[in-house]
C-alpha cells in the first residue's frame, strides 16, 4: 500500500514537473536587435546596391514589413515611444535626448514586462537613448561600448583623432580605418552579445536580450574592407537631390546634425564629392553592422537557441541620404518615417514580405502576444501577430507619426502632413500620392481633385491626435 502510494506520488510529481518543464520550454526567448539610423535600404527590401546578406538571411526566415513607420523620426524619442508602446504628443517623446521615465513615468517598459514574467533581460549598446533610463527594465547593468570606456564618435584614424584633439569640431563625418571588426564599437557589441547568449543558455531561463547596434549613425566609420565592397564609381547622388515641388518650408531642415562634423559647411549644400563619400560611408556602415548581426545570428543557431527565439530587428527611423536635398532624419517625409522591421517568430512559417501598415507602437503588444504575456494598460498600438499569420490580410487603414509640430498620417496610398502654430492654425501642408509618386517629388496639396481626400485624412488625423494624449 505504502509502495503504491509512493509510486502514485512519484507519478503525480513527475507529471507536475514535466508540465512545468513544458510551460518553461514554451516561453520563447526574444533577441531584440535595434540598428541606429538604419533605413530600409537592404537587400530584403528589394534594394540591389546594398550588401546586407545577414539581415537578408534573417528576413528569409521571417516576415519583412515593407510599410513599417516609426512614430517619431529621431533617436531618443522613437526608442522611448517604441519601448513604452505609447505615441508621441506635443509634450511627450519630442527630441533626441528623450528619457522615457521622465516623459512617461507611469509606463512599464517592454523589457520590464518580460522581466516581471521571469525573463532574464539584458541591454547591450543603444537601446534606450540613455543607458540608465527605466533601469528596472534590466536584470543587470546595461552595457554600451560607446559609454563603458568608449565613445560614440569612435574614431580610429589619426586624421580624425587629431581634429578631435584640436577641439575645433568633431572629426569628419566618415572614416575608413584599417582595423578588424572589433576595432569599432559594433564588433565589440556583437562579441558581448554572443558571450551573453552562451551565458543565457547555461542559465536556462527565458531571456530578452537587446542588442542596440550603433551604426549606421553618423559618423560613418567602418573598417576599410566594408568600404572596399563598393565601387566609388557606382555610388550616385539620388535622382531627387532637390526639394519636392511645392514643399512647405516647415517640412525642410538644415541638417544641423551633419553640420556638427568637420568639413561640412555651416550652410548650403555639401560638395558633391562629400555627398558621394557620405553615401559610400553609409553603405559601408550598413554592411559592417550587417556582418556583426550575422555573427550574433550564427551564435544563436550554433547554440541551438534559434528555434525557440523570437528575433525582431528594427531601425529607429529612416534617413535622408541626399533625397529632397536633405541629410539625416528629423522630417515628415517617407524617407524619415518608413523604417526597417523584420520579425522571425517560432511557429510562423510565412517567410516573405507584407505590405500591411504597421507602426512602432505595435511592436510592444506583438511581442507580448507572441510570448503570451498580458498587456500593460498604457499601450496605444495593436499587435500585428495576425499579420504574421497571414501577411496578405487587410490590416490597419492608417498609421501616424509626428516630428516637432509636424503631424503625419499614412494610409496605403497617401502620406499627408500638416504643421500648425500654437493656436492650431495651419502653417504648412503636404500630401504625396505613393501610387504615382513613391519618391515624394510633388506636393499635390493645391490640386483641386485631392481636396476631398485631404479632408478625410485630416479628420482621421485630428481624431488620432486627440485620442493619444493619455
Ligand atoms: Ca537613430
Amino acid at each position: 500500500m505504502y509502495k503504491l502510494l509512493k509510486i502514485g506520488c512519484f507519478i503525480i510529481l513527475s507529471v507536475t514537473l514535466s508540465c512545468q518543464g513544458k510551460k518553461e520550454a514554451k516561453k520563447p526567448n526574444v533577441l531584440f536587435i535595434a540598428v541606429d539610423d538604419l533605413r530600409p535600404e537592404l537587400g530584403c527590401y528589394g534594394q540591389k546596391q546594398i550588401i546586407s546578406p545577414s539581415i537578408d538571411r534573417l528576413a528569409s526566415g521571417g516576415l519583412t514589413f515593407i510599410n513599417a513607420y516609426c512614430n517619431v523620426p529621431v533617436c531618443g524619442a522613437s526608442r522611448a515611444s517604441l519601448l513604452t508602446g505609447m505615441r508621441p504628443t506635443a509634450d511627450r517623446f519630442v527630441g533626441y535626448a528623450t528619457r522615457a521615465e521622465e516623459d512617461a513615468p507611469q509606463a512599464v517598459s517592454l523589457p520590464e514586462v518580460f522581466r516581471n514574467e521571469g525573463y532574464y533581460t539584458i541591454s547591450n549598446g543603444k537601446v534606450f537613448h540613455h543607458l540608465n533610463d527605466i533601469r528596472e527594465s534590466w536584470s543587470e547593468d546595461p552595457w554600451n561600448p560607446a559609454e563603458n570606456g568608449g565613445s560614440y564618435l569612435n574614431y580610429q584614424a589619426d586624421t580624425n583623432l587629431n581634429i578631435l584633439r584640436s577641439g575645433i569640431k568633431r572629426g569628419l563625418p566618415y572614416e575608413a580605418a584599417d582595423v578588424d571588426d572589433n576595432g569599432y564599437n559594433d564588433g565589440l557589441l556583437a562579441e558581448k552579445t554572443i558571450n551573453d547568449l552562451k551565458r543565457l543558455k547555461e542559465m536556462g531561463k527565458p531571456f530578452f536580450l537587446a542588442a542596440g547596434f550603433l551604426k549606421p549613425h553618423l559618423p560613418f566609420n567602418a573598417p576599410q574592407k566594408y568600404w572596399d565592397m563598393y565601387e566609388p564609381d557606382e555610388i550616385q547622388l539620388p535622382d531627387n537631390y532637390y526639394p519636392p515641388q511645392g514643399v512647405p518650408k516647415e517640412a525642410m531642415h538644415n541638417f544641423g546634425e551633419l553640420r556638427s562634423y568637420y568639413g561640412v559647411p555651416a550652410k548650403g549644400p555639401v560638395s558633391d564629392e562629400m555627398a558621394l563619400q557620405l553615401i559610400h560611408g553609409y553603405y559601408a556602415c550598413v554592411s559592417y553592422v550587417d556582418a556583426q548581426i550575422g555573427r550574433v545570428l550564427d551564435a544563436l543557431d550554433e547554440l541551438g537557441l534559434a528555434d525557440n527565439t523570437i528575433v525582431v530587428l528594427w531601425g529607429d527611423h529612416g534617413w535622408q541620404l541626399g533625397e529632397h536635398s536633405l541629410w539625416c532624419k528629423h522630417a515628415n517625409f517617407k524617407t524619415s518615417l518608413n523604417s526597417p522591421l523584420i520579425v522571425k517568430a517560432p511557429g510562423f512559417k510565412n517567410a516573405g514580405e507584407t505590405r500591411a501598415l504597421v507602426e512602432f507602437v505595435d511592436i510592444f503588444p506583438s511581442l507580448c502576444e507572441l510570448a503570451n504575456i498580458d498587456l500593460p494598460k498604457q499601450l496605444q498600438g495593436k499587435s500585428f501577430v495576425p499579420v504574421l499569420e497571414n501577411p496578405q490580410r487587410t490590416w490597419k487603414d492608417a498609421v501616424y507619426s509626428r516630428y516637432i509640430r509636424g503631424e503625419s498620417i499614412k494610409n496605403q496610398r497617401y502620406l499627408y502632413s500638416e504643421w500648425t502654430d500654437e493656436n492650431g492654425v495651419i502653417q504648412g501642408q503636404m500630401i504625396y500620392d505613393h501610387n504615382i509618386d513613391p519618391d515624394e517629388n510633388q506636393n499635390i496639396i493645391s490640386d483641386v481633385s485631392i481636396q476631398d481626400t485631404v479632408k478625410v485624412l485630416q479628420r482621421k488625423l485630428h481624431q488620432a491626435i486627440e485620442s493619444r494624449t493619455k
